[in-house]
C-alpha cells in the first residue's frame, strides 16, 4: 500500500481527519477551512488560495508557563532525582501499564487495539513541551509559524529536527509507549482528567478552547507526574515509526515499536484538534513522514 493511501484511510477513521504534508499541494488542496485560515492568518502562503480554490469542506481537516526549563541547558543530564517543581525534567518511574484503548473509551480506533501490558524502564521527561525560546537558545534559530510568543511550543518541526534538539540536550525522543505512559500519570481513563470530555478546559488547550493557536507551555494544570500540555497545545514527535496493527505483535519489555515504516507517530493531539484526538491512546498516524512540518506539531523529550 503506498504511504498516502494509507493515510488516506486514517483519515477516513477520524470525525475531522488527519491530513499533514505528504506534498505540499496535496496538503494544502486537502486541508480544512479552519486548518486553511490558521495559515492565512499566519501570513502564509496566499498564493495557496490561487494555487488550490477554496478550502475544501468536505475533506475535513487537520486532526488533526512559564518555561520550566527556562534553565534546562544547565540540568540537562544532571537532575538525578525527581526534578522540583521547575525541573526541566520530570522522572518517571518505570513500571507496567495497559498501552492502547482505555477500558471506558467508546472512541477508540483499530489502531490502538488491542489493549496490551507494556513494562518500562525509569526514564525522565521534559515537564513541558519544547518552547520557542529554548529552541532558539539550543539550535539558534526558531522555525515557528506562531509569532511572538516566546514561551509557546515551538513547531514546524520535523521529526529530523526533534531528534536532533533532543540530542542536543543529551536526551532522545521518547518511544511512543513512554509518551503513553507519562501521558497517563497511573490513570487508566480516557483522558488523565477522567473518561468525560469536559475535564479537558482544564489541563489542555484544543479545538474549544484554543483559539486557532498555540499557547504557553504550563497555563493549565498538570498531570500526576507534573507534565504540562501532554494532551493538546502542540502534538508531540515520538521515536516511533507507525504501524496501525503494531499492538498486536508489540513485545511487552520497553516496545520500540516497528522496524521501519512510512511515517512517525506523533502524540497527544493540538490547538486544532477535537477532543477525540486527546484521548492518551489516541495514534494519530498522520505525523507524516519524518520531514514533515506542522504547526500542529513540536518537541518533548525524553532522556535514560
Ligand atoms: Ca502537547
Ligand atoms: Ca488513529
Amino acid at each position: 500500500m503506498e504511504p498516502f493511501d494509507a493515510l488516506s484511510k486514517i483519515n477516513d477513521n477520524h470525525p475531522k481527519g488527519e491530513t499533514y504534508t505528504m506534498e505540499v499541494g496535496k496538503m494544502f488542496c486537502d486541508i480544512e477551512k479552519k486548518f486553511f485560515l490558521a495559515f492565512m492568518i499566519l501570513g502564509m502562503p496566499l498564493l495557496l488560495s490561487l494555487a488550490c480554490g477554496p478550502a475544501d469542506k468536505e475533506n475535513g481537516s487537520n486532526d488533526g508557563g512559564t518555561d520550566a526549563g527556562s534553565d534546562a541547558a544547565s540540568d540537562s543530564g544532571t537532575d538525578g532525582g525527581d526534578g522540583g517543581q521547575d525541573g526541566f525534567w520530570v522522572h518517571i518511574p518505570g513500571g507496567s501499564f495497559q498501552m492502547g484503548c482505555s477500558p471506558a473509551d467508546n472512541a477508540c480506533q483499530d489502531d490502538e487495539k488491542p489493549a496490551h501490558a507494556v513494562n518500562l524502564p525509569s526514564f525522565y521527561m521534559t515537564r513541558t513541551e519544547i518552547t520557542q525560546q529554548k529552541y532558539q537558545e539550543v539550535i539558534g534559530t526558531n522555525p515557528s509559524l506562531f509569532p511572538n510568543c516566546p514561551e509557546c511550543p515551538v513547531e514546524n518541526v520535523t521529526w529530523d529536527d526533534a531528534k536532533a534538539f533532543c540530542e542536543a540536550l543529551g536526551g532522545r525522543l521518547p518511544t511512543e509507549a513512554e509518551w503513553e505512559f507519562a501521558a497517563r500519570g497511573g490513570t487508566t481513563t480516557a483522558y488523565y482528567c477522567g473518561d468525560d470530555p469536559a475535564c479537558l478546559d482544564n489541563v489542555a488547550w484544543y479545538d474549544p478552547n484554543g483559539e486557532m493557536k498555540t499557547h504557553p507551555v504550563a497555563q493549565k494544570q498538570p498531570n500526576a507526574y507534573g507534565l504540562f500540555d501532554m494532551l493538546g497545545n502542540d502534538e508531540e514527535w515520538v521515536q516511533d515509526w507507525y504501524a496501525k496493527d503494531y499492538y498486536g505483535s508489540s513485545p511487552g519489555d520497553d516496545p520500540q515499536g516497528p522496524s521501519t515504516g512510512d511515517t512517525r507517530m506523533v502524540r497527544g493531539g493540538a490547538w486544532g484538534y477535537p477532543a477525540d484526538a486527546l484521548r492518551a491512546s489516541y495514534r494519530s498516524g498522520g505525523g507524516g513522514p519524518q520531514t514533515t512540518t506542522s504547526n500542529y506539531t513540536g518537541i518533548r523529550c525524553a532522556r535514560d
